[in-house]
């Protein structure tokens, strides 16, 4: 057990009875905008897949930050990484070369097999990046009409909080007042293959797809659906662009999620992970065919590609390989979900997912996501309930084997509860 590091920059005095997490959590109501209801829990130190909050408590964490930490907390190698390139050089802009920048695009073409990468911080940022490119690509290489190059997105998606990628969504409370959204923006059903040919005309310049839906409540598609959509944009010369912000780097016990179909699209959108848990690092890697339509100037950021975040990306990469944890992530998510089903609680309605990307859907009439995320709180476990139905477990690929069967033991504990409290006379 760590012990209770003094929060630098915290005065002593600001301890109430139940500790120091509600000081703390009433100095950011006062001052922060209230865009999230987080869970009653201050962080203050993370290792591995453990994170322990400021009054010493220590949680497991079975979300890793929506999968930004799949490497775990504060991994010894991607720290060395950051420190060491901290101390060398961090920052230079794109105006110039940089020594790391080279060896990260090598290394992510080479993986993905897709030959150009553009890159960028947040997910969100790689993902406009990849609409700015279809779209531009539409109208220059596909020959639609200037303005007229068009996007398909899924029902249920999410891509990031953007305007244009807001302009997807089909989350009410996401799109709610942030209007007027870009035209040539559609969506059509998940994992209707035929739904997706339908839709298509000719100024459609891309598809761009979660080959595992995560907000909207990790929703698996039929096996063969992202094959069968890649046949379809071949067919109709439409952009296959998959999002693997965060079902991509080993998540969903495949490099790439879009592998489970055997499918290489024209387009893959990196984030999350890897930035190794400690940086915002995103990239959008494509064909040379998509790729050729930046020319300098067209497109770029002031922090996308700076030595730091490829070094740290890189690391991120090494540890992904040398602790195969994409074998791993297979393997420990097929026993998760087999002992998750093996719970047989009438609470739960679903267990499914790929990898270690589950979800744990509950029977929405008798209890809810967020009620059973509050209890597992208090059993020391960190998860995060998604559309008010589904618990997601989402935990570093490095989680001991141990921890993830505790964790379970804890799980069934939190539904038996429940039915015990359901059934009991009122
Ligand atoms: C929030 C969840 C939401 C993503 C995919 C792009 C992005 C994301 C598939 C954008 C980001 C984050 C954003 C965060 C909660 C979390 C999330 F699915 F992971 F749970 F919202 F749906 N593509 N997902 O999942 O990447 O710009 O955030 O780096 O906004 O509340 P970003």
């Amino acid at each position: 057990m760590q012990s209770a590091s003094r929060t630098p920059g915290l005065p002593a005095s600001s301890t109430s009875a139940q500790g120091r997490s509600p000081v703390l959590i009433a100095r950011e109501q006062a001052h922060g905008a209230h865009n999230y209801a987080p869970l009653p829990v201050v962080l203050a130190r993370g290792e591995g897949a453990w994170v322990t909050d400021v009054d010493g408590k220590r949680y497991l964490d079975l979300m890793s930050a929506y999968s930004a930490v799949s490497f775990g907390h504060a991994h010894p190698r991607i720290v060395g990484a950051l420190v060491q390139q901290a101390q060398r050089l961090a920052v230079t802009s794109r105006a110039y070369y940089n020594d790391r920048l080279p060896l990260l695009m090598e290394r992510l073409t080479r993986l993905t097999g897709l030959p150009r990468m553009l890159p960028a911080n947040g997910g969100a940022e790689a993902v406009e990046t990849a609409l700015k490119a279809a779209r531009k690509w539409g109208h220059e290489v596909k020959g639609i009409p200037e303005g007229r190059a068009g996007i398909l997105a899924c029902e249920g998606n999410f891509h990031g909080r953007t305007i244009a990628i807001t302009g997807l969504s089909t989350e009410p409370q996401y799109r709610d007042g942030f209007g007027p959204f870009p035209p040539g923006l559609a969506t059509v059903p998940y994992g209707d293959a035929a739904a997706l040919e339908r839709a298509i005309t000719p100024d459609t310049a891309a598809f761009l797809v979660e080959p595992v839906q995560g907000e909207a409540g990790i929703v698996v598609p039929p096996d063969g659906y992202l094959a069968e959509c890649a046949r379809i944009c071949r067919r109709h010369r439409v952009l296959l662009i998959c999002d693997e912000v965060q079902t991509g780097l080993g998540r969903t016990g495949y490099l790439l999620a879009s592998e489970h179909d055997g499918v290489k699209p024209d387009g893959v959108v990196l984030g999350k992970a890897l930035g190794g848990g400690l940086l915002p690092v995103s990239a959008f890697l494509a064909t040379d065919d998509v790729m050729q339509v930046f020319r300098p100037g067209d497109h770029g950021s002031t922090f996308g590609g700076n030595p730091l975040a490829a070094a740290v990306a890189m690391a991120a990469l090494d540890v992904l390989f040398d602790e195969r944890l994409i074998p791993r992530a297979r393997s420990l998510g097929e026993m998760l979900q087999r002992r998750l089903r093996a719970i047989g609680s009438p609470l739960i309605a679903d267990v499914r997912g790929r990898g270690l990307l589950v979800g744990i859907e509950v029977d929405a009439g008798r209890v809810s996501a967020r009620e059973v995320v509050e209890r597992l709180l208090a059993r020391g476990i960190l998860s995060k309930e998604t559309h008010g139905t589904v618990v997601r477990i989402a935990p570093p690929l490095t989680i001991e084997e141990s921890a993830l069967e505790w964790a379970v033991g804890e799980i069934a504990a939190t539904f038996a509860a429940l039915e015990a409290e359901a059934m009991a006379p009122a």
